[in-house]
């Protein structure tokens, strides 16, 4: 197997006359090995899309994509007994290793058919992926919708690779919530973090406490319309985000964060009085009672409804920026807490702040901090403890790309597409072995962000840059080759609606 920055780009003839063709040199994030052969395999009236056991879900989605941009039939068929013509789906393990990774998958194009297989659904949700971006963006005169030929074997780098959205600082509907999970899916996010909690709002009906949801939910930062999931609502976007083989974390900030919780509940605060409802933007002011036995009840109640309603493995129980909590609080809060979590079957993921506690061997920190020097968070790592890394100089959506950005703040850097792209995850953290790194996630906290353009603006192009860090090989890591992938992107973003910065660092096309 040939790793990395093997594409053959010079090999690429592309349909002739058509506009803007998918190239296997121009997919985001780098597939671990691509080679373009000659000709190309034509979408037609005639094509059809074969499913073998197991592959349907995913082929349904391909035809849905296909359909919808060629308008030809393209129905589903059982896999067999039928010659070319077809994009063909198959769950099979090849035997060779190279999709031993759940989302590993392996892409055929030849003049007479498309085959994708992989061992996993999810691999063959990745490899379709793929396929979409070898498509041309708009087919132009003659409507010809032609795929490359060549050959793709593909895997990830990391498990882990997110994107969080901060749905407390801003409220976001679930449309709007499902509109970016269907961008992330495009470029491999397989993790959706959803920031539930903090001063500003509550988003999430808890039955037990309702007042969190209608009364600590009803306003937003600047004063701006709240708002919450229902439990229903929720459900609806982890099932949504399931079927793009993403998974949901949800996150419940605490112990600081909780100005919300506090104002919607007295008997939270330890004078027994409660604050007003919060919508500036200072943090690190609020913190739940440590000593107070009803906080605990309190979280039992919170995790345990929603464990409930969370498949995944991960709860986020936050542990940032808890200044109004002291050391010694701090550290009996989260030991205690990472106990409930635990009692209601789930693992915890925490910002890194959680290792001054005494970590569970199934605790995650999310690091995100804006210097690789961190000798603590370095020291639980090589104790085992996994990292996610977030550095929020190089990671965080929330920071403007430069000192002219409209949106977002510059307290951790100015990140422009490039400083987004140019750290290698794998050896960021000084003294942390390689192999606690689970993988990589793009924050967007929302305190400057209020519509779903906001949320694109801010996302695009730098979203895709963190994808192929936790996706694509070290080996295929090169600022010049990647820039040009992202430009080939450009035409995809528009014809998609799709707000983007058009960062001059990009030769966009
Ligand atoms: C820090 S970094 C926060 C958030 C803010 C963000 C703004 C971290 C874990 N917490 O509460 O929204 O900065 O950039």
């Amino acid at each position: 197997l040939v790793v990395g920055a093997c594409v053959a780009a010079g090999a690429e003839p592309a349909a002739a006359g058509v506009a803007n063709q998918g190239t296997y040199s121009d997919v985001v994030p780098a597939p671990v090995s691509a080679r373009a052969d000659r000709g190309a395999f034509t979408i037609g009236r005639h094509t059809t899309i074969s499913a073998g056991p197991g592959a349907s879900g995913v082929a349904d989605q391909l035809a849905g994509v296909l359909r919808k941009a060629t308008g030809y039939p393209l129905p589903v068929v059982r896999a067999g007994g039928h010659g070319g013509d077809t994009i063909a789906l198959a769950l099979a393990g090849r035997g060779d290793g190279t999709l031993r990774s759940r989302e590993g998958y392996r892409l055929d194009v030849t003049p007479h058919g498309v085959s994708l297989t992989a061992d996993r659904a999810a691999g063959l949700f990745a490899g379709v992926q793929t396929l979409r971006q070898l498509l041309p963006v708009a087919p132009g005169r003659g409507r010809v919708w032609t795929v490359p030929a060549g050959h793709v074997t593909d895997y990830p780098r990391f498990e882990h690779r997110g994107a969080m959205l901060d749905v407390a600082r801003h409220f976001f509907s679930v449309a709007q919530v499902e509109r970016y999970i269907d961008q992330l899916a495009q470029y491999k996010i397989n993790t959706f973090h959803l920031h539930l909690a903090d001063d500003q709002g509550w988003r999430i009906e808890i039955r037990s406490w309702p007042r969190l949801a209608t009364y600590g939910g009803s306003t937003a930062v600047d004063g701006d319309r709240g708002g919450y999931y229902t439990q229903a609502q929720y459900r609806e976007i982890v099932a949504y985000a399931a079927q793009r083989y993403i998974t949901v974390i949800p996150e419940i900030d605490m112990p600081g964060h909780v100005n919300a919780a506090l104002a919607s509940y007295a008997e939270l605060n330890c004078d027994g009085v409660a604050p007003p409802l919060y919508t500036g933007t200072d943090v690190g002011f609020s913190s739940l009672c440590v000593g107070k036995e009803i906080t605990y009840k309190f979280l039992d109640d919170v995790i345990g409804e929603l464990a409930a309603i969370t498949p995944g493995r991960y709860l986020h129980i936050g542990g940032d920026e808890a200044q109004a909590t002291s050391s010694a609080d701090y550290v009996a809060f989260m030991n205690r807490v990472q106990g409930i979590v635990a009692a209601h079957g789930k693992s915890v993921l925490a910002w890194h702040q959680v290792v001054e506690a005494a970590t569970l061997p199934s605790t995650v920190a999310q690091y995100w901090d804006t210097t690789n020097d961190n000798p603590d968070v370095a020291a639980a790592a090589s104790r085992g403890t996994g990292l996610v890394l977030s550095p929020a100089n190089l990671a965080y959506l929330d920071m403007k790309y430069t000192d002219a950005t409209p949106l977002g703040q510059d307290w951790a850097a100015l990140i422009e597409v490039r400083d987004a792209y140019g750290w290698d995850p794998g050896s960021y953290l000084l003294g942390a072995p390689a192999a606690a790194v689970r993988g990589v996630e793009a924050p967007l906290w929302t305190e400057t962000i209020r519509t779903s353009a906001d949320i694109e603006y801010m996302a695009f192009p730098r979203l895709p840059a963190i994808a192929e860090l936790g996706w694509s090989p070290a080996a295929t890591h090169d600022w010049d080759a990647f820039s040009r992938r992202l430009g080939a992107q450009g035409p995809r973003w528009t014809a998609a609606g799709i707000n983007f910065y058009r960062s001059p660092q990009v030769p966009w096309r």
